[in-house]
């Protein structure tokens, strides 16, 4: 069945790669309408050899048949926007942070939680692209040894922060003003990514914190993180210590992870070979390797986890939930 589709900031770094994953992934559409601030009013996109002008986004919009909305235009956008399309009968897949820890919000990433699509109220969120490659290999491991604790550190790209993110790394250690960070972002790491709260977090954190517990449906799991920004262009990476309830074989943490869904394994130490930025970008499976025992507690176990954070973390699972939709609606 053919889908109208709508692409809510069509000329951003994500909304560039939506367009090329749904032809890659040849997303069955039949009318689809461009959408982004009026500075890129006019732009033209081409999609499966067409040229398709993009449009202003206003209240008017999705005045159309357009079935399946894709935003990824920031917070703001998605607070005033997504609600208008709702109500007009469209189904919504938001990238922002804006409604995912809403209650009647599936928050998805369809190789963990799939089924969780099937009571949405006209808004699906996709979740934070960290968030996405961590609970990939964390399900298994929830299903088989079950999870009490975990602590994230991250060392995220720049992309994450969009076309604004790449320009600033260019500008070297001296430029006195970067669009997107307080300080240089080259040769230098920064601990500080969306804005701190009171709670001496930053909004990062908790989003991994709070959209881990979401998606694996598992409020108890205590959980911990910190999120850094690093001058990589494109991939996350995220180490996990991990404290399991149950004991555990390392040769089957490797067995399990081997047959999951969504996983590539790359570990072997002595020859050097591990998850990279390099080896995850312009990929959609999500890299594990540096998996070993944490021998300082009880069934203790630390795994590295590399993936592409504009494509699996954004762009490739948003339209995977399209294709769910597809499948179940
Ligand atoms: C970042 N995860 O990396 C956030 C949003 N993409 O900036």
């Amino acid at each position: 069945k053919k889908v109208n589709l709508g692409i809510v900031g069509a000329t951003g770094l994500v909304g560039r790669n939506l367009l090329k994953i749904l032809e890659e992934r040849n997303f069955p559409v039949d009318n689809l309408y461009l959408f982004a601030s009026s500075k890129s009013k006019g732009e033209k996109i081409m999609f499966k050899g067409e040229d398709y002008i993009v449009e202003e986004l206003n209240e008017d919009s999705f005045n159309r048949p357009i079935d399946l909305a894709l935003f990824s235009a920031g917070g703001a956008i998605s607070k005033t926007y997504a609600p208008i399309a709702k109500e007009k009968g469209l189904v919504v897949i938001d990238n922002s942070s804006t409604w995912r820890m809403e209650p009647w919000v599936p928050l998805i990433v369809p190789e963990v939680n799939p089924k969780d699509i099937l009571n949405h109220e006209g808004i699906i969120s996709n979740p934070n692209c960290s968030t996405i490659q961590s609970v990939i290999p964390l399900k298994p491991l929830e299903e088989a040894y079950g999870i009490s604790r975990i602590i994230f550190s991250t060392y995220q790209s720049v992309s994450g922060s969009g076309l604004g993110g790449l320009e600033d790394l260019e500008k070297g250690k001296d430029c006195p003003y970067f669009k997107k960070y307080p300080h240089p972002i080259s040769y230098n790491i920064i601990p500080h990514i969306d804005d701190f709260l009171d709670n001496g977090y930053t909004k990062e954190e908790m989003k991994m914190i709070n959209e881990t517990k979401k998606i694996l449906n598992n409020p108890s799991i205590k959980i911990t993180a910190t999120t850094a920004r690093v001058p990589v262009k494109y991939g996350h990476c995220v180490s996990a210590n991990i404290e399991l309830k149950n004991t555990f074989n390392i040769e089957d943490i490797f067995t399990l992870f081997n047959k999951s869904e969504g996983i590539d394994v790359l570990d072997d130490p002595k020859n050097n070979v591990y998850p990279m930025p390099i080896l995850a970008e312009g990929k959609d499976k999500v890299y594990i390797g540096r998996i070993r025992r944490d021998f300082s507690v009880e069934n203790g176990l630390n795994i590295w986890i590399v993936g592409d954070n504009i494509r699996k973390g954004a762009a490739t699972n948003t339209v995977q939930i399209a294709e769910l939709f597809i499948k179940y609606f």
